[in-house]
């Protein structure tokens, strides 16, 4: 039984490997014999038939993309309509004067005489209904790439199956009368029930995309959040100037400005709550790994305690000389204040697990009490892609460290660009650790935004915001535009009137989480109380 069942699968896998793109249109120099008179839609037709003999969605994205590269003679990333011509010719299909006109006007959608690559491809490509079901998959939860392993699924053994039917039929009756988004509801509601029950299943690899610890379940804030807010700004600026004062006065020193800004909060938070000192009672402190382009960030916490002197911080990445500051964290060059190093990018996660490991070891060996020693490690969302971070997060699993707390700041970018603009990183990540067994939080939106959330009465604006790809999110961040978050977020989608009663410049600070516009819930109008009178 096992092995005919493995046989299918590994059929299955086979035919979808031999699916796999092979180019069979050659080019041809010369042109055959030139047809009757055809419209320009019957000559794309043609093409596209061509485009498509043989060939997997793949495939027709590769060689519409080769074919521009191929037709695009003198590299100028347009085509005249000479080379357009040379193109039809070389593929078999030439074209009369008057054809080339009616089809390079046909290109030319923006009519500006030359046709760029988007025109080229997104016209040639056009409806084509194996392309479209492409885009359709791609457009299905936790599916951000077409995959022929849809029809594999394992089977669990049959019994009771007249109960089992009548389950499986009341899906399909949810399905067809309420649809989709109804039954993913009901689903994540069944599911959630049953772990509370005791129910042992198999939880899902990724949870939707909202904040883990729901709004009426977070505890009141143990702080002063007024003063903590004041510190981090401070903290914030001085970590900025620091980076871009140093680079004016000795042009290509560099560093990073965005990594700390985005991990700030948390790291605050940390500082002010949760991080142990080396004098706490049942261990030896905790260790820290810090994002090491996230440096400025400690070293302008340090300047504000007293504990760096202004000549350091103006030394930034220049301590060669003498009183500088390293650009990363790195205990040989600053011993009295780094204790762990962190770049390359990989080096902390790995890290964090052995001293994690060791700290276990110790306290188990009876050679040391590090029953109140935790690692924390922070890492980027890029520096996840480092086949360190990948083994990390597995090894930690399999040894069961639960003194381990990885944080992982997706702030979308690395560098100079996005991490995955065409995917989801977080919803990614969290399959990831969820996998090897980790407890995953995800904290995603602030208050103003959350609000939204939870206000999602029917699960239509989380549906949303899980195909939302996360380039899409940067663009609006970047773009800083409420009225096209709202076209394209809210009205594409027909849920426009979910933000009917905020303006532009409101709803674009809510995404961004600046500041709440909506009615806050009794709990978090009592926090805010409590920072007004502290004010
Ligand atoms: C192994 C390695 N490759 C390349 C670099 C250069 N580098 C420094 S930061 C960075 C991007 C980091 O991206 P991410 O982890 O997302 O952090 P963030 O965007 O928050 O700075 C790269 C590629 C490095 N430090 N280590």
């Amino acid at each position: 039984m096992a092995s005919s069942r493995l046989g299918r699968v590994l059929s299955n896998l086979a035919r979808s490997q031999s699916r796999s793109y092979t180019p069979s249109i050659k080019f041809r120099a010369g042109a055959s014999t030139a047809a009757a008179q055809r419209t320009p839609e019957e000559i794309l037709q043609q093409l596209r038939s061509l485009l498509t003999k043989d060939t997997s969605i793949a495939g027709i994205q590769q060689l519409s993309n080769e074919w521009f590269s191929r037709a695009d003679k003198d590299a100028t990333k347009n085509l005249d309509k000479s080379e357009l011509s040379s193109l039809m010719s070389s593929v078999g299909m030439p074209l009369s004067d008057s054809e080339a006109t009616d089809l390079f006007a046909l290109f030319d959608t923006k009519k500006n005489g030359e046709i760029s690559y988007n025109e080229f491809t997104t016209t040639l490509r056009g409806k084509m209904p194996q392309f479209a079901a492409s885009l359709a998959f791609m457009d299905q939860y936790r599916g951000h790439y077409p995959s022929n392993m849809t029809s594999v699924h394992s089977v669990l053994p049959r019994f009771d199956s007249q109960e089992t039917d009548e389950w499986v039929e009341s899906l399909d009756a949810v399905i067809q009368h309420h649809g989709p988004t109804r039954t993913r509801f009901l689903m994540h509601e069944l599911m959630d029930e049953a772990v509370r029950k005791g129910v042992k299943i198999s939880s899902s690899i990724t949870t939707p995309m909202c904040n883990t610890i729901p709004t009426e379940l977070e505890p009141e804030y143990p702080g002063d959040l007024a003063m903590e807010h004041r510190i981090s700004n401070l903290i914030r600026w001085n970590a900025a100037v620091m980076v871009s004062d140093g680079n004016k006065r000795a042009a290509g020193v560099g560093g990073h400005i965005g990594t700390f800004a985005s991990i700030c909060d948390i790291w605050e938070v940390g500082m002010h709550h949760f991080f142990r000192g080396k004098g706490f009672p049942g261990g030896m402190g905790d260790q820290l790994y810090i994002q090491g382009h996230a440096a400025p960030g400690p070293y302008a916490r340090a300047y504000l305690e007293g504990r760096l002197s202004l000549e350091q911080v103006m030394n930034f990445r220049q301590e060669v000389g003498g009183n500088g500051l390293s650009s990363y964290p790195h205990p040989r060059l600053m011993p009295t204040f780094w204790e762990n190093p962190t770049v390359s990018m990989g080096l902390g996660p790995l890290s964090a697990v052995c001293q994690a490991r060791y700290f276990r070891y110790l306290h188990l060996r009876g050679l040391a009490d590090t029953s109140s020693s935790r690692v924390w490690c922070f890492i980027g969302d890029g520096e996840m892609d480092e086949p360190e971070s990948i083994y990390a997060i597995a090894r930690a699993g399999y040894e069961r460290l639960n003194n381990l707390v990885m944080i992982v700041n997706c702030n979308y970018q690395r560098l100079d660009g996005p991490v995955r603009g065409n995917s989801k990183v977080i919803q990614e990540f969290e399959g990831l650790f969820r996998g090897a067994g980790f407890d995953c939080i995800k904290l995603i939106w602030g208050d103003a935004w959350n609000d939204l959330v939870d206000n999602d009465h029917d699960g239509k604006f989380i549906e949303v915001l899980e195909r939302t790809p996360d380039g899409d999110c940067q663009r609006y961040a970047a773009k800083n535009d409420g009225a096209l978050l709202r076209r394209e977020m809210f009205e594409a989608n027909g849920i426009a009137d979910r933000v009917a009663h905020l303006s532009d410049e409101e709803l674009m600070s809510a995404y961004m989480t600046r500041k709440r516009f909506i009615l806050p819930s009794p709990r978090q109008q009592k926090m805010q109380n409590q920072v007004d009178a502290r004010q």
